[in-house]
């Protein structure tokens, strides 16, 4: 007898009651299931077969047209304080959430099956790992999340050992964007989401629970749910470090996960080790230094952008066995988005003949979902339950002008702040103007269950005696010279970057300090074959005074912004580095 699965099962008695399905199918993950489910996506036209002969087992999925991303306006965070959910989220009282969203819920799987995933993040067997349980009427989210994923009996076994799971409701509901909330209630470990059939919004185990949950809980129970790759990075010794990573969209975070190193470093024996590329849970272990596990089983990427020049080892993974999501189709019925050098679009993202005047032909936000197993890359650690250690923390963003290359912060402190001010310029991807620097802390601002003051100051916590954290970087790919072009050359050329990154964390690698952080001399980078030119190696090495003074400025109004709550050590940190600036 277990009061888990007594609770589990009321639960779902509880949501079919409200919800009314014809049907309830408890998911068991098999291979059996999976075929009955996607011949039952195929013959409603939910999941369209892709050319077999190049693409074995890959379909596509065109979403409802006004249903393509995340909707930020329509996410809430219901804790019973608006001051605990902070300006970072938009916020509801959690029995007017619960009474608005019920409503839509009210009678909505009539004529549906509803399916009951339980599922979990993060190896099977990780003390880091958290369970759920996901309700939907859509087998789309099934068959995505049994991708993403662990999923079926195993987790299933697992709850019901552990006698906690984080409670997930879904339903596309008429998939009307006026009918459409993203309820978070972490005191109560639940999300109700209605009314959208998209990513984030409906896979209810990614940044519904591994972030915006996730982060909540780990505050009180002293580890950190983060927006980050993690990748390790193996040197010619056959020393491997893993570092973590967190960018705002579109600085290229799934290709920084998958780098492949540049022919000289390969020809040394460098290698590179995906081990996520979304997210990262991370936790102190008993040598104090921080254990992250990628609590993801597969990668849910961009399509548009990922080449054989971008992202090889992406474009391999895809090859087979994936679902495509808002991509277009060539005359051979291969996916097909721009940024890809050859094929040529038939039918666009929404199943119309293409025509270039429409727009592009992948929607912007057309997606890929595969198993994180079928990369090249994928790291033979990725599974370890005892997570991988981190040495390096990076921050970075798309600046154009100011922030250097790399910097390394100071000490944690610093580093917190480094991440605290994280910024970055729109880009045409996102709607809204074009080059404008938000602010994005931690790339959480969209992520984060909680006050992010609050948040800062958990981050502040982990420098306890005896902790051995990592250190702290930003990285920044995008800077153009005076010609518009960009300085650096990026992509895998990134790991010579990362190599000082690591070297400096083994002690390996000179510095020079500023009031900024300490970066590096140009001789302490390897730019060796690149053909720089020495003088935009400085430009990419500068710190600017002046526009500094007012980067400062303008991160001690951000601080600001949310109010006495903000921790006083970040508020000094900010004031230290001002005045260093200024003297
Ligand atoms: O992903 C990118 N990375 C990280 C790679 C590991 N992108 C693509 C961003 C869009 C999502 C980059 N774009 C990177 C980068 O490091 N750098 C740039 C800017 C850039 C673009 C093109 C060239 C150089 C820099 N060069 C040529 O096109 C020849
Ligand atoms: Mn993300």
């Amino acid at each position: 007898m277990s009061s888990t699965l007594d609770a589990l099962n009321q639960w779902v008695d509880e949501v079919a009651r409200l919800t009314q399905p014809d049907r309830i199918h408890w998911c068991d993950g098999s291979d059996a299931e999976a075929r009955q489910l996607n011949d039952l996506m195929v013959a409603r036209g939910d999941l369209i077969p892709l050319n077999d002969k190049t693409h074995p087992n890959c379909f596509l999925h065109r979403s409802s047209k006004s249903d393509v991303a995340r909707v930020e306006h329509l996410t809430f965070v219901c804790t019973p304080e608006r001051e605990d959910a902070g300006p970072n989220n938009h916020w509801m009282a959690p029995a007017e959430a619960h009474a608005k969203v019920d409503a839509l819920f009210a009678g909505c799987m009539r004529g549906r099956t509803m399916y009951v995933i339980p599922y979990c993040m993060g190896p099977i067997d990780s003390p880091i790992s958290r369970c759920g349980v996901e309700i939907t009427d859509s087998p789309y989210v099934v068959a995505n999340m049994r991708i993403m994923t662990r999923m079926g009996a195993p987790a299933l076994a697992r709850i019901e050992r552990e006698g906690t799971f984080v409670k997930g409701l879904h339903s596309t509901g008429e998939l009307d964007p006026e009918r459409r909330f993203i309820m978070h209630f972490p005191e109560e470990l639940t999300i109700k989401s209605y009314g959208s059939g998209y990513g984030g919004n409906a896979l209810l185990g990614k940044k519904c629970h591994a972030l915006r949950i996730a982060s909540y809980q780990a505050r009180t129970e002293g580890w950190l749910a983060e927006h980050m790759l993690i990748v390790g990075i193996e040197n010619p010794k056959g020393e491997t470090h893993y570092v973590a990573a967190a960018f705002p969209s579109a600085c290229g975070k799934t290709n920084l996960a998958m780098l492949i190193p540049p022919e000289g470093y390969r020809e040394k024996g460098w290698k590179v080790w995906t081990v996520g590329d979304d997210i990262c849970w991370m936790k102190p272990g008993a040598d104090g230094r921080l254990w992250a596990i990628n609590p993801e089983a597969g990668f849910f990427g961009v399509a548009p952008g990922t080449s054989q020049k971008t992202n090889p080892n992406a474009l391999a993974m895809l090859g087979h066995d994936t679902i495509f999501t808002n991509v277009a189709v060539t005359v051979d019925n291969d996916p097909w988005w721009e940024g890809l050098p050859t094929g040529t679009p038939v039918k666009d993202w929404q199943g119309n003949d293409y025509q270039p005047g429409n727009g592009p032909a992948a929607h912007p936000n057309s997606r890929f979902t595969v198993r994180a197993s079928q990369c090249a890359s994928f790291s033979p650690h990725a599974e370890d339950a005892h997570g991988v250690p981190i040495s390096a923390i990076v921050f970075g963003g798309r600046r154009e002008s100011l922030v250097p290359l790399v910097f390394e912060a100071r000490d944690w402190t610093h580093g917190v702040l480094v991440g605290a001010a994280m910024a970055s310029e729109t880009t045409a991807a996102a709607t809204g103007a074009v080059g404008v620097v938000r602010r994005d802390p931690m790339a959480m601002k969209p992520f984060c269950g909680y006050n992010f003051a609050d948040y800062f100051g958990h981050w502040l916590s982990f420098d306890q005696p005896g902790a051995k954290l990592p250190k702290v970087f930003h990285v920044n790919w995008f800077r153009k010279g005076s010609d518009g072009k960009f300085l650096w050359p990026g992509f895998g050329d990134n790991l010579r970057v990362l190599e000082w990154i690591l070297d400096r964390v083994d002690g390996k690698v000179g510095a020079q300090p500023t009031a900024i952080g300490n970066l590096p001399r140009a001789a302490d980078l390897d730019t060796q074959g690149l053909g720089l030119e020495p003088h935009h190696v400085d430009e990419l090495l500068h710190v600017d005074r002046d526009g500094w003074q007012r980067e400062m400025d303008e991160i001690g109004a951000y601080l600001d912004s949310y109010g006495a709550r903000t921790p006083e050590a970040l508020r000094r940190e900010q004031r230290k580095i001002a005045d260093a600036l200024a003297g």
